[in-house]
């Protein structure tokens, strides 16, 4: 998509600091951390949201949840834990409308935070 900012960071034409990549996805760091670690995973086909998946979209919806795995793998998450959040329209607070899993780890986390 044309002016979407995460494609263009797909894209290399914005800069970002890149922590993995395969030829569905694209994960890097949060230029707004909220926690010690805190990672952006993306697919690389634009959709908007969970909301606006389609069914053409199931093989890239489940793989996303793989790729999130192997990021917080490679960022040594497992073992203490990590949160993954797919903020998902206005009010859950979504500013970038290309389907994105904030993955947020290295601190102790309070549940519920909303
Ligand atoms: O999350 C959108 C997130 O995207 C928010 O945490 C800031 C982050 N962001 C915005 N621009 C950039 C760039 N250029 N690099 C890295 N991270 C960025 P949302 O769930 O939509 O509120």
């Amino acid at each position: 998509m044309e002016d979407c900012l995460f494609c263009k960071i797909i894209k290399g034409e914005i800069p970002s600091t890149k922590v993995y990549e395969d030829d569905n996805f694209f994960a890097f760091k949060d230029i707004a951390p909220v926690a010690p670690v805190h990672v952006l995973v993306i697919p690389k086909k634009h959709v908007a949201s969970i909301a606006a998946l389609t069914e053409d979209d199931a093989d890239v919806a489940g793989k996303m949840l793989f790729a999130i795995q192997k990021v917080a793998q490679e960022l040594g998450l497992d073992k203490d834990g990590y949160r993954v959040i797919f903020n998902t329209g206005e009010k859950a607070g979504q500013t970038v409308h290309h389907m994105h899993a904030h993955i947020l780890g290295g601190k102790e986390m309070a549940w519920p935070g909303v």
